[in-house]
């Protein structure tokens, strides 16, 4: 049985997590029916941008504590556990995530690895990891150390303490807040929005923006400049160039 459902609209893919006795808690087969369909949007040219969303109740309450009672160091690292989303999250393709109610633990970095986060004015993010004699294991210490800085970081991880989305939208960790009942209907239509853009140029600018992150400042101008200078061979940009020229609306082919 699926732990997901997913629907495509026009050139959006839309992913909802659907594991409501768990309150969308990421287990195995979670990870892998939302990487199969991922990655099955990264590779359909029809599809520019994927929407990933829960419940009202949770996008996603953690990783799944009841399936870690057992667990050892040496199987972890045996199974290379959870590394799957390490590849969820170098897809190429946008990733907009649209929460409502709880982001904690697994969910909230779930959320991070996402390009854009929109949440409703009813969500909630937290990593309670340590509660659980546990540290953050999808990414928390580096991506909400980069999103909010070391202070918001240090008192989200170490206290267990939630944000609330205006905190969320203050702190810098989502893009925006909307009434609970429109995040969906906001986060598609930003991912139609993006999914009509030059598909080449989407995917440029959204690595090199993870780039910024990454490396230092001059090569990560240096790549910008370079991958700016070979967009002007993509067909959608001279198209792009000539309609704004001949005032019209350009004919986007995502080449
Ligand atoms: N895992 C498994 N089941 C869960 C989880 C979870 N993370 N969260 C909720 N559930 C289950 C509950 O057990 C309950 O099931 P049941 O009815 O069978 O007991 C059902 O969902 C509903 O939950 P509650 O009744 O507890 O609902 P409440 O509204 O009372 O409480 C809370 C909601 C506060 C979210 C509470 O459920 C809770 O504390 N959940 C755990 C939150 C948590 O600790 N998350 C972090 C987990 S650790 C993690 O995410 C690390 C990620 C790194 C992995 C890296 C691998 C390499």
């Amino acid at each position: 049985m699926s732990t997901i459902r997913t629907e495509q609209r026009g050139r959006v893919g839309v992913i909802t997590l659907d594991r409501p006795e768990a309150l969308n808690a990421l287990n195995d087969e979670l990870l892998a029916d939302v990487l199969a369909a991922a990655t099955a949007y990264d590779r359909d040219a029809g599809v520019g941008a994927v929407v990933i969303t829960g419940s009202e109740r949770a996008f996603a309450a953690g990783a799944d504590v009841k399936a870690m009672v057992g667990r050892t160091p040496q199987r972890n690292a045996a199974e290379q556990w959870m590394s799957g989303w390490d590849a969820f999250a170098a897809l190429g393709i946008p990733k907009i995530a649209a929460v409502r109610g709880l982001a904690l633990g697994g969910g909230c970095e779930l959320a991070m690895m996402c390009d854009l986060i929109i949440a409703g004015d009813d969500a909630q993010f937290g990593q309670p990891e340590l509660a659980l004699g546990l540290i953050p294991g999808l990414g928390a210490t580096q991506r909400l150390t980069r999103a909010v800085g070391k202070a918001r970081a240090m008192d989200l991880i170490l206290t267990g303490r939630r944000l609330s989305a205006t905190e969320a939208l203050e702190a810098g960790l989502v893009s925006r807040v909307v009434p609970a009942a429109e995040v969906l209907e906001t986060a598609m239509a930003a991912a139609a929005t993006i999914a009509g853009y030059s598909a080449p140029a989407v995917r440029a600018a959204r690595r090199l923006i993870a780039q910024a992150f990454e490396s230092p400042l001059d090569e990560g101008v240096a790549a910008e400049r370079a991958e700016f200078y070979r967009t002007f061979g993509n067909a959608d940009a001279i198209e792009g160039i000539a309609a704004f020229v001949e005032k019209r609306d350009p004919d986007i082919r995502h080449r």
